[in-house]
């Protein structure tokens, strides 16, 4: 008995892992295991041999058990301490640098235009991008044979092989949503219609899309003269600078009559733009009164209500401001 006592706690020892015990708790002390046999054989003793060797053999059985429970803690100890060892994270090491994003200046300037705008009553109008035909230009009192549609560079959707329906549109600039607010709201109405705008012309000077900020005020007494002070109130919150001068010339739109187009005061020194000084003038925007034609497409009688509208680029403009 002391021999398998002494062998078996020196193989239990050596064990390198968890399988080789296993296979050391089968040998020992499993159903055919060398302690198991001894046990078995207890029945052949005589009974004083018995008493002897029983406890003996169990005594033997108890300390090869608790010698494989020690060993099974002792090896997942140090497993434990291994994976402590090899798997230790600084988390006090500082993170990757991330370069940080801005926001884009059109997307600036366009906040900064309707917040303006907003302060003096106009609130904001969106529309779809693929238009009809009939709001993007005869709403606008531009007709199937006038010029201004082939000026335009306008992007055709396609239709159906045929479908003899004028196809839709990629709207030339952001009127037709006024056109839908007039039939919306009817009037009085005071709105501003920000948005993306496409024209077929792509070169080193032009985009195919860019932004437009489009304006109308329709009340019964609406006049040039108001069209006048909202813009030099624009313009001068916009550039930050007190008091710029506008210069109106006249023009022609189909949309508008009388039209002009709005210049503001500029120096250009050293080849350097100052906004607000100087004899210079900068062209930034179209204006004028609506047409009759104009109003009465959106559900406006003319008789009764009269109305400024313009446009500009946001574009330009946020070039203009931030260089
Ligand atoms: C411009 C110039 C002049 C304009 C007209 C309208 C509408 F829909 F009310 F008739 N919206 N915008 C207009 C007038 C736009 O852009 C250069």
């Amino acid at each position: 008995m002391d021999d398998l006592r002494e062998k078996y706690i020196e193989l239990i020892g050596a064990a390198a892992d968890e399988a080789a015990l296993e296979d050391l708790r089968v040998q020992a002390v499993g159903k055919k295991g060398e302690i198991s046999l001894q046990m078995r054989s207890l029945g052949k003793m005589s009974p004083e041999e018995r008493q002897i060797m029983g406890p003996k053999l169990n005594a033997l059985k108890d300390e090869i058990n608790s010698a494989l429970a020690a060993k099974k803690a002792a090896l997942a100890d140090a497993a434990l301490n291994e994976r402590l060892q090899s798997e230790w994270l600084d988390v006090t090491l500082p993170g990757r640098t991330r370069r940080q994003g801005s926001i884009h200046p059109v997307s600036q300037v366009w906040e900064e235009c309707t917040a303006i705008f907003a302060d003096m009553g106009f609130s904001v109008a969106e529309g779809p991008q693929i238009e009809k035909d009939w709001y993007n230009f005869d709403a606008l009192n531009i007709p199937g044979h006038h010029p201004a549609r082939a000026e335009m560079d306008t992007f055709y959707m396609h239709r159906a092989e045929g479908d003899e329906r004028p196809p839709h549109v990629l709207r030339t600039h952001t009127s037709p949503v006024q056109i839908r607010s007039m039939e919306a709201q009817g009037a009085p109405l005071r709105i501003i219609c920000p948005g993306r705008v496409y024209r077929a012309d792509y070169d080193q000077t032009h985009t195919p899309m860019f932004h437009q900020i489009e304006g109308l005020a329709i009340d019964r007494d609406i006049s040039m003269a108001n069209l006048k002070w909202v813009l030099e109130e624009f313009f001068s919150a916009f550039f930050e600078i007190d008091g710029i001068k506008t210069r109106f010339r006249a023009s022609h739109f189909p949309f508008t009559e009388p039209s002009a187009e709005v210049d503001i005061q500029c120096s250009w020194e050293d080849g350097q733009l100052k906004i607000g000084q100087g004899d210079g003038w900068l062209e930034v925007l179209g204006s004028g009164m609506v047409h009759p034609h104009v109003l009465r497409s959106g559900g406006v009688d003319p008789d009764e209500w009269q109305g400024f509208a313009f446009g500009m680029g946001i574009d330009r403009i946020a070039m203009l401001k931030y260089g």
